[in-house]
Protein backbone atom coordinates (compact mmCIF):
# COMPACT_ATOMS: atom_id res chain seq x y z
CA UNK A 1 0.00 0.00 0.00
CA UNK A 2 1.14 3.46 -0.79
CA UNK A 3 2.27 5.62 1.71
CA UNK A 4 0.64 9.22 2.40
CA UNK A 5 2.20 12.09 2.80
CA UNK A 6 0.41 15.29 4.42
CA UNK A 7 0.47 18.75 4.18
CA UNK A 8 -0.23 21.62 6.75
CA UNK A 9 0.42 25.46 5.72
CA UNK A 10 0.67 27.52 8.74
CA UNK A 11 1.26 31.15 9.82
CA UNK A 12 1.26 32.32 13.30
CA UNK A 13 0.01 29.16 15.23
CA UNK A 14 -0.54 27.62 19.16
CA UNK A 15 2.79 25.42 18.94
CA UNK A 16 1.32 22.81 21.63
CA UNK A 17 -1.89 22.16 19.61
CA UNK A 18 0.19 22.40 16.19
CA UNK A 19 2.90 19.88 17.50
CA UNK A 20 0.17 17.05 18.72
CA UNK A 21 -1.21 17.34 15.50
CA UNK A 22 1.98 16.77 13.93
CA UNK A 23 2.30 13.31 16.38
CA UNK A 24 -0.97 12.49 15.81
CA UNK A 25 0.07 11.97 11.43
CA UNK A 26 3.11 10.53 12.52
CA UNK A 27 1.37 7.47 14.74
CA UNK A 28 -0.75 7.10 11.30
CA UNK A 29 0.17 3.56 9.82
CA UNK A 30 0.91 4.75 6.34
CA UNK A 31 1.96 7.91 7.13
CA UNK A 32 5.02 8.96 4.59
CA UNK A 33 6.02 12.09 4.74
CA UNK A 34 4.62 15.65 6.87
CA UNK A 35 5.73 19.01 5.04
CA UNK A 36 5.07 22.11 7.09
CA UNK A 37 4.94 24.99 4.70
CA UNK A 38 4.99 28.39 6.91
CA UNK A 39 4.71 32.21 6.06
CA UNK A 40 7.73 34.07 7.51
CA UNK A 41 10.76 32.83 9.88
CA UNK A 42 8.22 33.56 12.95
CA UNK A 43 7.90 32.47 16.25
CA UNK A 44 6.13 29.55 15.12
CA UNK A 45 8.58 28.89 12.74
CA UNK A 46 11.27 28.92 15.03
CA UNK A 47 10.10 26.34 17.51
CA UNK A 48 8.74 24.03 14.96
CA UNK A 49 12.63 23.95 13.76
CA UNK A 50 13.32 23.08 17.39
CA UNK A 51 10.71 20.36 17.74
CA UNK A 52 12.04 18.88 14.46
CA UNK A 53 15.60 18.58 15.28
CA UNK A 54 14.55 16.66 18.58
CA UNK A 55 12.76 14.62 16.75
CA UNK A 56 14.25 10.59 16.49
CA UNK A 57 16.62 10.31 13.23
CA UNK A 58 13.89 8.86 10.53
CA UNK A 59 10.75 10.89 10.96
CA UNK A 60 9.94 12.55 8.07
CA UNK A 61 8.92 16.42 8.77
CA UNK A 62 10.23 19.02 6.67
CA UNK A 63 9.91 22.61 7.39
CA UNK A 64 9.70 25.17 3.92
CA UNK A 65 8.82 28.87 3.60
CA UNK A 66 6.13 29.40 1.31
CA UNK A 67 7.24 31.55 -1.91
CA UNK A 68 5.77 34.60 -3.59
CA UNK A 69 3.84 33.02 -6.52
CA UNK A 70 0.33 34.66 -6.31
CA UNK A 71 -0.78 38.38 -7.42
CA UNK A 72 -2.96 38.81 -4.49
CA UNK A 73 -2.08 39.72 -1.06
CA UNK A 74 0.72 37.01 0.17
CA UNK A 75 -1.30 34.93 2.53
CA UNK A 76 -2.36 31.62 2.42
CA UNK A 77 -2.88 30.68 -1.10
CA UNK A 78 1.16 30.94 -1.72
CA UNK A 79 1.40 29.06 1.22
CA UNK A 80 -0.88 26.00 -0.68
CA UNK A 81 0.70 26.55 -3.97
CA UNK A 82 4.12 26.58 -2.67
CA UNK A 83 3.44 22.84 -1.00
CA UNK A 84 1.82 21.92 -4.22
CA UNK A 85 4.94 22.66 -5.93
CA UNK A 86 7.06 20.86 -3.38
CA UNK A 87 4.69 17.57 -3.97
CA UNK A 88 5.44 17.86 -7.99
CA UNK A 89 8.59 18.38 -8.06
CA UNK A 90 10.34 16.74 -4.82
CA UNK A 91 8.11 13.85 -4.46
CA UNK A 92 6.54 10.78 -6.15
CA UNK A 93 3.63 10.47 -4.27
CA UNK A 94 0.74 9.12 -5.48
CA UNK A 95 -1.87 11.57 -3.29
CA UNK A 96 -1.75 14.63 -1.05
CA UNK A 97 -3.39 15.47 2.14
CA UNK A 98 -3.60 18.72 3.02
CA UNK A 99 -4.83 20.01 7.04
CA UNK A 100 -4.97 22.89 8.76
CA UNK A 101 -2.44 22.92 11.50
CA UNK A 102 -5.14 24.80 14.25
CA UNK A 103 -7.70 22.24 14.60
CA UNK A 104 -8.05 20.87 18.03
CA UNK A 105 -10.32 17.94 17.12
CA UNK A 106 -7.90 16.56 14.16
CA UNK A 107 -7.00 12.86 14.70
CA UNK A 108 -5.33 10.37 12.26
CA UNK A 109 -9.17 8.69 11.30
CA UNK A 110 -9.36 11.51 9.47
CA UNK A 111 -6.39 10.62 6.91
CA UNK A 112 -7.54 7.12 6.72
CA UNK A 113 -11.32 7.65 6.17
CA UNK A 114 -10.59 10.41 3.44
CA UNK A 115 -7.74 7.96 1.89
CA UNK A 116 -10.41 5.42 1.87
CA UNK A 117 -12.32 7.21 -0.66
CA UNK A 118 -9.17 7.96 -3.05
CA UNK A 119 -7.92 4.44 -2.46
CA UNK A 120 -11.51 4.02 -3.92
CA UNK A 121 -10.80 5.85 -7.12
CA UNK A 122 -12.08 9.42 -6.16
CA UNK A 123 -9.61 12.04 -7.50
CA UNK A 124 -10.61 14.78 -4.30
CA UNK A 125 -12.28 14.28 -1.24
CA UNK A 126 -13.45 17.00 0.89
CA UNK A 127 -13.82 16.59 4.70
CA UNK A 128 -17.36 18.51 6.15
CA UNK A 129 -18.34 18.95 9.59
CA UNK A 130 -20.96 19.57 11.66
CA UNK A 131 -20.64 23.78 13.01
CA UNK A 132 -22.29 26.20 15.11
CA UNK A 133 -25.37 28.10 13.18
CA UNK A 134 -23.94 31.24 13.51
CA UNK A 135 -20.42 30.02 11.92
CA UNK A 136 -19.09 29.84 8.41
CA UNK A 137 -21.01 33.15 7.81
CA UNK A 138 -18.58 33.54 4.68
CA UNK A 139 -19.23 29.87 3.13
CA UNK A 140 -22.96 30.64 3.44
CA UNK A 141 -23.49 34.18 2.32
CA UNK A 142 -20.69 34.67 0.52
CA UNK A 143 -19.26 31.50 -1.34
CA UNK A 144 -21.77 29.18 -1.39
CA UNK A 145 -24.72 32.22 -2.75
CA UNK A 146 -21.71 33.29 -5.69
CA UNK A 147 -21.87 29.30 -6.69
CA UNK A 148 -25.49 28.86 -6.79
CA UNK A 149 -26.07 32.56 -8.28
CA UNK A 150 -22.82 32.26 -11.14
CA UNK A 151 -22.88 28.19 -11.63
CA UNK A 152 -26.63 27.66 -10.56
CA UNK A 153 -26.74 23.78 -12.60
CA UNK A 154 -23.92 22.69 -11.05
CA UNK A 155 -22.55 20.84 -7.74
CA UNK A 156 -20.83 24.13 -6.22
CA UNK A 157 -23.12 25.01 -3.80
CA UNK A 158 -24.00 21.51 -3.16
CA UNK A 159 -20.42 21.06 -1.91
CA UNK A 160 -20.66 21.25 1.58
CA UNK A 161 -17.44 23.40 3.05
CA UNK A 162 -16.26 24.78 -0.12
CA UNK A 163 -13.45 26.54 1.82
CA UNK A 164 -12.38 24.10 4.03
CA UNK A 165 -8.71 23.11 4.02
CA UNK A 166 -9.09 19.67 4.45
CA UNK A 167 -8.39 17.49 1.28
CA UNK A 168 -7.12 15.25 -0.32
CA UNK A 169 -6.35 15.01 -4.07
CA UNK A 170 -4.52 12.57 -6.60
CA UNK A 171 -1.47 13.68 -8.33
CA UNK A 172 -2.99 14.74 -11.79
CA UNK A 173 -5.21 16.74 -9.73
CA UNK A 174 -1.79 18.75 -7.98
CA UNK A 175 -0.60 18.45 -11.57
CA UNK A 176 -3.69 20.20 -12.88
CA UNK A 177 -3.19 22.70 -10.41
CA UNK A 178 0.12 24.10 -11.10
CA UNK A 179 -1.17 25.01 -14.55
CA UNK A 180 -4.42 26.85 -13.79
CA UNK A 181 -3.78 30.74 -13.93
CA UNK A 182 -6.51 31.18 -11.51
CA UNK A 183 -5.23 29.20 -8.85
CA UNK A 184 -1.38 30.17 -8.81
CA UNK A 185 -2.62 33.96 -8.67
CA UNK A 186 -4.65 33.15 -5.63
CA UNK A 187 -2.39 33.65 -2.91
CA UNK A 188 -4.49 35.07 -0.39
CA UNK A 189 -7.94 33.83 1.00
CA UNK A 190 -9.29 33.18 -2.26
CA UNK A 191 -7.09 30.09 -2.62
CA UNK A 192 -10.12 27.32 -1.36
CA UNK A 193 -12.72 28.90 -3.79
CA UNK A 194 -10.00 28.43 -6.65
CA UNK A 195 -9.42 25.08 -5.72
CA UNK A 196 -12.87 24.00 -5.38
CA UNK A 197 -13.78 26.06 -8.70
CA UNK A 198 -10.55 24.45 -10.41
CA UNK A 199 -11.34 20.81 -9.31
CA UNK A 200 -14.82 21.17 -10.88
CA UNK A 201 -13.94 22.98 -14.31
CA UNK A 202 -11.64 20.22 -14.92
CA UNK A 203 -14.16 17.54 -14.23
CA UNK A 204 -12.59 15.62 -11.17
CA UNK A 205 -14.47 12.89 -9.14
CA UNK A 206 -15.25 14.55 -5.65
CA UNK A 207 -16.26 12.65 -1.82
CA UNK A 208 -17.22 14.32 0.65
CA UNK A 209 -16.86 13.08 3.82
CA UNK A 210 -18.80 13.86 7.06
CA UNK A 211 -16.49 14.22 10.38
CA UNK A 212 -18.91 14.21 13.28
CA UNK A 213 -16.28 15.08 15.85
CA UNK A 214 -16.30 19.03 13.71
CA UNK A 215 -13.70 21.19 13.51
CA UNK A 216 -13.04 23.46 16.80
CA UNK A 217 -11.30 27.01 16.21
CA UNK A 218 -11.31 30.00 18.31
CA UNK A 219 -14.16 32.39 18.99
CA UNK A 220 -14.09 35.04 16.35
CA UNK A 221 -14.64 38.28 18.41
CA UNK A 222 -16.84 40.72 16.28
CA UNK A 223 -17.42 40.06 12.77
CA UNK A 224 -14.88 42.73 11.60
CA UNK A 225 -11.91 40.33 12.69
CA UNK A 226 -13.44 38.43 8.75
CA UNK A 227 -13.58 41.77 6.28
CA UNK A 228 -10.01 40.64 4.39
CA UNK A 229 -11.62 37.24 4.51
CA UNK A 230 -14.95 38.53 2.65
CA UNK A 231 -13.86 40.33 0.89
CA UNK A 232 -11.13 38.16 -1.11
CA UNK A 233 -13.64 35.70 -0.67
CA UNK A 234 -16.02 37.50 -2.92
CA UNK A 235 -13.37 39.11 -5.00
CA UNK A 236 -12.39 35.62 -6.73
CA UNK A 237 -15.92 35.09 -7.67
CA UNK A 238 -16.52 38.69 -9.19
CA UNK A 239 -13.33 38.33 -11.33
CA UNK A 240 -14.13 34.34 -12.34
CA UNK A 241 -18.02 34.58 -12.96
CA UNK A 242 -17.90 34.41 -16.74
CA UNK A 243 -15.89 31.01 -16.50
CA UNK A 244 -17.99 28.37 -17.72
CA UNK A 245 -18.23 25.07 -15.38
CA UNK A 246 -20.47 22.02 -16.47
CA UNK A 247 -20.28 19.24 -13.71
CA UNK A 248 -23.28 16.96 -15.23
CA UNK A 249 -20.79 14.37 -15.94
CA UNK A 250 -18.84 14.65 -12.85
CA UNK A 251 -18.71 11.77 -10.23
CA UNK A 252 -19.86 12.71 -7.26
CA UNK A 253 -20.44 11.09 -3.86
CA UNK A 254 -21.23 12.10 -0.02
CA UNK A 255 -21.54 10.63 3.17
CA UNK A 256 -24.91 11.44 4.91
CA UNK A 257 -24.98 13.96 7.20
CA UNK A 258 -24.70 12.63 10.73
CA UNK A 259 -25.74 13.58 14.35
CA UNK A 260 -25.03 17.35 15.21
CA UNK A 261 -23.26 16.91 18.26
CA UNK A 262 -25.29 19.01 21.39
CA UNK A 263 -22.34 21.79 21.47
CA UNK A 264 -22.35 23.07 18.10
CA UNK A 265 -26.72 23.14 19.24
CA UNK A 266 -25.35 25.46 21.50
CA UNK A 267 -22.80 27.80 20.88
CA UNK A 268 -22.29 31.27 19.52
CA UNK A 269 -19.16 31.54 16.87
CA UNK A 270 -18.79 35.94 17.31
CA UNK A 271 -19.96 38.32 19.53
CA UNK A 272 -22.63 39.59 18.65
CA UNK A 273 -23.15 42.65 21.30
CA UNK A 274 -19.37 43.87 20.02
CA UNK A 275 -20.27 43.45 16.19
CA UNK A 276 -23.73 45.51 16.34
CA UNK A 277 -21.91 48.28 18.13
CA UNK A 278 -19.39 48.21 15.40
CA UNK A 279 -22.18 48.13 12.42
CA UNK A 280 -23.53 51.39 14.25
CA UNK A 281 -20.45 53.44 13.89
CA UNK A 282 -19.06 52.19 10.87
CA UNK A 283 -20.68 53.97 7.85
CA UNK A 284 -19.02 56.61 5.79
CA UNK A 285 -20.62 59.32 3.71
CA UNK A 286 -19.28 57.57 0.79
CA UNK A 287 -21.22 54.15 1.06
CA UNK A 288 -24.28 56.08 0.87
CA UNK A 289 -23.17 57.37 -2.59
CA UNK A 290 -23.31 53.71 -3.81
CA UNK A 291 -26.84 53.17 -2.43
CA UNK A 292 -28.14 54.48 -5.82
CA UNK A 293 -26.79 51.51 -7.62
CA UNK A 294 -29.19 49.48 -5.50
CA UNK A 295 -32.73 48.36 -5.83
CA UNK A 296 -35.34 50.60 -3.38
CA UNK A 297 -35.91 47.93 -1.33
CA UNK A 298 -32.37 47.80 -0.31
CA UNK A 299 -31.51 51.09 -0.24
CA UNK A 300 -34.40 51.93 1.71
CA UNK A 301 -33.55 49.14 4.39
CA UNK A 302 -29.93 50.29 4.48
CA UNK A 303 -31.13 53.94 5.41
CA UNK A 304 -33.59 53.01 7.63
CA UNK A 305 -31.16 50.41 9.39
CA UNK A 306 -28.71 53.34 9.80
CA UNK A 307 -31.04 56.02 11.91
CA UNK A 308 -32.43 52.72 13.92
CA UNK A 309 -31.04 49.62 14.27
CA UNK A 310 -33.15 46.82 12.64
CA UNK A 311 -31.55 43.33 10.54
CA UNK A 312 -34.55 42.83 9.03
CA UNK A 313 -34.53 44.17 5.87
CA UNK A 314 -31.39 41.81 4.63
CA UNK A 315 -33.06 38.42 4.54
CA UNK A 316 -31.59 35.93 1.59
CA UNK A 317 -34.23 38.13 -1.10
CA UNK A 318 -32.59 41.31 -0.36
CA UNK A 319 -29.28 39.71 -0.36
CA UNK A 320 -29.81 38.31 -3.30
CA UNK A 321 -30.41 41.94 -5.64
CA UNK A 322 -27.36 43.03 -3.34
CA UNK A 323 -25.11 39.82 -4.50
CA UNK A 324 -25.83 40.66 -8.07
CA UNK A 325 -25.02 44.81 -7.80
CA UNK A 326 -21.52 43.59 -6.09
CA UNK A 327 -21.20 41.34 -8.81
CA UNK A 328 -21.77 43.83 -11.43
CA UNK A 329 -20.07 46.75 -9.72
CA UNK A 330 -17.88 46.15 -6.60
CA UNK A 331 -14.31 47.43 -6.89
CA UNK A 332 -11.82 46.05 -4.75
CA UNK A 333 -9.42 48.91 -5.11
CA UNK A 334 -12.12 51.60 -3.44
CA UNK A 335 -12.54 51.40 0.20
CA UNK A 336 -16.55 52.54 -0.15
CA UNK A 337 -16.80 49.37 -1.87
CA UNK A 338 -15.27 47.38 0.42
CA UNK A 339 -16.84 49.11 3.06
CA UNK A 340 -19.97 48.86 1.62
CA UNK A 341 -19.80 44.91 0.40
CA UNK A 342 -18.39 43.85 4.92
CA UNK A 343 -21.28 46.31 5.67
CA UNK A 344 -24.16 44.49 4.27
CA UNK A 345 -22.89 41.05 4.53
CA UNK A 346 -22.54 41.31 8.39
CA UNK A 347 -26.24 42.99 8.11
CA UNK A 348 -27.16 39.69 6.71
CA UNK A 349 -24.83 37.61 8.93
CA UNK A 350 -26.60 39.66 11.88
CA UNK A 351 -30.36 39.71 9.99
CA UNK A 352 -29.65 35.38 10.53
CA UNK A 353 -28.36 35.15 13.78
CA UNK A 354 -30.64 37.42 15.62
CA UNK A 355 -33.86 35.70 13.91
CA UNK A 356 -32.97 32.11 14.65
CA UNK A 357 -31.01 33.05 18.65
CA UNK A 358 -34.36 32.14 19.47
CA UNK A 359 -35.57 29.64 17.35
CA UNK A 360 -33.42 27.21 17.16
CA UNK A 361 -30.65 25.51 15.21
CA UNK A 362 -32.42 23.08 12.90
CA UNK A 363 -34.62 26.14 11.51
CA UNK A 364 -31.37 28.07 11.16
CA UNK A 365 -30.03 25.81 9.14
CA UNK A 366 -32.98 24.97 7.12
CA UNK A 367 -32.93 28.66 6.18
CA UNK A 368 -29.43 28.77 4.96
CA UNK A 369 -30.23 25.66 2.87
CA UNK A 370 -33.40 27.52 1.79
CA UNK A 371 -31.09 30.67 0.58
CA UNK A 372 -29.06 28.58 -1.67
CA UNK A 373 -32.26 27.10 -3.23
CA UNK A 374 -33.53 30.53 -3.52
CA UNK A 375 -30.35 31.94 -5.39
CA UNK A 376 -30.17 28.89 -7.39
CA UNK A 377 -33.41 28.67 -8.30
CA UNK A 378 -34.00 32.67 -9.15
CA UNK A 379 -30.62 32.68 -11.06
CA UNK A 380 -31.68 29.92 -13.14
CA UNK A 381 -34.64 31.26 -13.99
CA UNK A 382 -32.80 34.37 -14.75
CA UNK A 383 -30.44 32.72 -17.10
CA UNK A 384 -33.26 31.35 -18.60
CA UNK A 385 -34.94 34.60 -19.66
CA UNK A 386 -31.76 36.24 -20.93
CA UNK A 387 -31.33 33.14 -23.16
N1 LIG B 1 1.60 29.18 4.90
C1 LIG B 1 0.58 29.94 5.30
N2 LIG B 1 -0.43 29.42 6.05
C2 LIG B 1 -1.43 30.22 6.43
C3 LIG B 1 -1.49 31.60 6.12
N3 LIG B 1 -2.62 32.11 6.64
C4 LIG B 1 -3.26 31.11 7.26
N4 LIG B 1 -2.55 29.96 7.15
C5 LIG B 1 -2.89 28.64 7.67
O1 LIG B 1 -4.06 28.20 7.00
C6 LIG B 1 -4.91 27.48 7.88
C7 LIG B 1 -6.27 28.15 7.93
O2 LIG B 1 -6.13 29.43 8.48
P1 LIG B 1 -7.06 29.94 9.68
O3 LIG B 1 -6.55 31.26 10.11
O4 LIG B 1 -7.19 28.88 10.70
O5 LIG B 1 -8.40 30.17 8.89
P2 LIG B 1 -9.78 29.46 9.08
O6 LIG B 1 -9.58 28.02 9.39
O7 LIG B 1 -10.61 29.81 7.91
O8 LIG B 1 -10.31 30.24 10.32
P3 LIG B 1 -10.72 29.69 11.75
O9 LIG B 1 -12.09 29.13 11.50
O10 LIG B 1 -10.66 30.88 12.62
O11 LIG B 1 -9.73 28.65 12.18
C8 LIG B 1 -4.20 27.45 9.22
O12 LIG B 1 -3.48 26.25 9.31
C9 LIG B 1 -3.27 28.65 9.14
O13 LIG B 1 -2.14 28.52 9.93
C10 LIG B 1 -0.40 32.15 5.34
O14 LIG B 1 -0.37 33.33 5.03
N5 LIG B 1 0.57 31.27 4.97
MG1 LIG C 1 -8.62 27.41 11.17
Amino acid sequence: MCQIPNWFPFKEENIRLFIMNILKVLDCKRMGEILLVGFRKNETYKKLENFISSLPKGEDVKLILQKRIGAKREGKGDGMNTAIDYFIKETNFKYLHFYDSDISTFNAGWIERAQRKIDEGYEVVRCYYPRVYTDAMVTWNITKCGFAYIWPDTILSKIEQPLGGEIAIKRIVARKLTKDKMVRNSSDWSIDTAYTTSFCKHKFSLYEIYIPEGKFHRFYGKLSQLKTMVLECFQILKENQFVRIDTKRIKYGEDPLGKIPKIYKEKTAFDIKGTISEFRKGWNKEEKELLDLFPKRVKEGVLKCQKKIDFEFMDPENWYYAFEVFLKYFNENEEKWKNFLFHLWVARVLNHTLKFASEGYNQAMRSLTGMIKYFKGRALLEHEIKR
